[in-house]
């Protein structure tokens, strides 16, 4: 099980922010072969087979990563700060959506809205729990309510992504319930 853990938190590194690290190809919709990710993750000390692979990707707790049909490629399904299109298409979102959050970052948020930072998409939730966990990574969680209907009316793109998180590039101040 802590072997799982640390090899997911490994592709994370490698899928979403620094395939360089080991020196493996992305595509630019952020695929990478199989093979040379097995290969390159064993010649760096990560030990890894297909058999383990595969059960990080199907038993992860929040389906990170994601085969191609065919099995010869793999990629994250969101959280990138690497530059991939992911190919998402647009969706009309639930009336409202959560993100979690913590006090540190609130006069910027009152400021200047929600902000992808260092990813490529604002992440929200459908559901108040996911955003709570999401806050609890940095300290005290703070929940922030998001009127993603009237975004949606207004224009703005919303995706989903394959394992179930809301992506949208900017949540504009007058969007967000901050109580
Ligand atoms: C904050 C994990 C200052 C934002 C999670 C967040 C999620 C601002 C931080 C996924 C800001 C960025 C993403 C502004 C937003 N000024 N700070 N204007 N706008 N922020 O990690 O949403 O386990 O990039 O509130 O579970 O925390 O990796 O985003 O605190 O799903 O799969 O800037 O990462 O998933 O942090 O987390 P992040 P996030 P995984």
């Amino acid at each position: 099980m802590k072997d799982l853990k640390h090899i997911s938190k490994f592709l994370s590194l490698i899928l979403r922010h620094k395939p360089e690290e080991i020196g493996i190809h992305m595509d630019a919709n952020g695929w990478v072969s199989v093979d040379e990710l097995i290969e390159k993750c064993n010649t760096h000390n990560h030990k890894l087979t297909f058999d383990l692979l595969e059960e990080v990707v199907f038993t992860n707790d929040k389906q990170r990563f994601t085969f191609s049909d065919d099995y010869m490629s793999i990629r994250a399904n969101q959280g990138h700060t690497v530059q991939v299109d992911l190919q998402l298409d647009a969706q009309q979102p639930p009336e409202y959506l959560f993100h979690g959050t913590v006090a540190k970052f609130m006069d910027a948020i009152r400021e200047n809205g929600l902000l992808k930072m260092q990813r490529q998409h604002v992440h929200l939730s459908k559901d108040l729990e996911t955003a709570v966990k999401v806050g609890s990574r940095r300290g005290r969680p703070i929940i922030l309510k998001i009127n993603a209907a009237a975004m949606h009316l207004d224009g703005y793109t919303f995706y989903h992504s394959k394992n179930g998180v809301w992506l949208c590039h900017e949540v504009p101040v007058k969007y967000i319930q901050f109580e």
